[in-house]
């Protein structure tokens, strides 16, 4: 079997991630990780997708959060928020160790993409994740005339702020990290796992390079539709899709990656959109893609792998 390439932003695309691991032999998945939504607090490196991927398949995931680590406690945080410093940014006490590991490796001179296949060697992950870039991009969303950084408009504020613009700050000069281009190239199947396509999908495409070889590319681009019946299981893209003038849809995803896209699977819920999806170019599959447990993530990764 030759190489799968999966583009993913967070908890979506891990739990599809999760299935394709026991579906392809993980040495031949290549994820490439949305890092826009990374952050620097006290003075640490953190990078939420990036880990959320990580987490997931090392299985040390919290399962019912979908990010940070199962069973985590919450000691240092209480105590910096006895020192002062603002806590609403959950980071519990074994997620800690990684981001220090993270920012001492990069203090040193590793890049983000080094440090991610170290950590990630460490905890047993034999999937190849990579960061889609080792220079900073940092979403920054547009809410009228306000500009927030990103986890302070999705965890600080609830993302009850309405999106009117998004911006990835840094990513004219972001090169692909090492490892994306040639992956892309030597694909025989590349998946758009069903993550925010605003928020998670477009800071990968936004670097030109990935984009131009994605277009370039011989093997088949598979979408899967992150809403289901109009709306998001998790997060805010029927909103975000809304705001900024898409249909929050199956139809508004698969029109948003437009001719990008050869094939897209969506929701049973959704089957009567197929023939109008269909018509935007690209071939529809419909199946349960809403994934409670192992099985169901199994079970989509399997229909991602069967599709010709
Ligand atoms: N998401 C939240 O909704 N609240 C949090 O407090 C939070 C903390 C957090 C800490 C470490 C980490 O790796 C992820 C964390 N996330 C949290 C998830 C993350 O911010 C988002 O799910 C992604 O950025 C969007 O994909």
């Amino acid at each position: 079997m030759g190489t799968i390439v999966a583009l993913a932003g967070g908890v979506g695309a891990a739990k599809l991630l999760r299935g394709l691991v026991k579906v392809v032999p993980p040495k031949n998945l290549f994820v490439i990780g949305n890092t826009g939504d990374d952050i620097e607090l006290y003075g640490l490196h953190i990078s939420p997708d990036l880990d959320i991927i990580m987490y997931t398949l090392a299985g040390m995931v919290d399962e019912e959060k979908g990010w940070g680590i199962a069973g985590d406690t919450f000691n240092c945080l209480e105590m910096l928020g006895r020192l002062g410093f603002e806590t609403w940014f959950r980071l519990g006490d074994r997620d800690l160790a990684t981001h220090i590991i993270r920012t001492k490796m990069l203090r040193e001179g590793m890049t983000l993409s080094q440090a991610t296949a170290k950590l990630c060697k460490m905890l047993g992950v034999k999937a190849n994740l990579i960061p889609m870039s080792d220079n900073p991009v940092r979403t920054k969303i547009q809410s009228g005339n306000v500009l927030l950084e990103f986890q302070e408009y999705f965890v600080k504020r609830g993302t009850k702020d309405t999106v009117t613009g998004v911006i990835f700050e840094g990513v004219e000069r972001a090169e692909p990290a090492p490892g994306v281009v040639q992956a892309i190239e030597e694909s025989e199947r590349i998946i758009i796992c069903p993550s925010n396509p605003i928020l998670s999908i477009a800071p990968i495409l936004a670097i030109k390079a990935v984009k131009k070889t994605l277009e370039n590319s011989e093997a088949p681009i598979i979408g899967i539709s992150p809403i289901v019946g109009g709306r998001t299981l998790k997060g805010p893209a029927d909103k975000v899709m809304a705001s900024m003038g898409f249909e929050p849809s199956a139809y508004g995803v698969a029109k948003f990656y437009g001719n990008l896209l050869k094939y897209f699977i969506i929701d049973e819920i959704d089957k009567e959109q197929k023939g109008r999806i269909e018509r935007l170019g690209m071939k529809v599959t419909v199946t349960n893609t809403v994934m409670k447990n192992l099985e169901d993530s199994i079970h989509l990764a399997k229909v991602v792998m069967s599709i010709t």
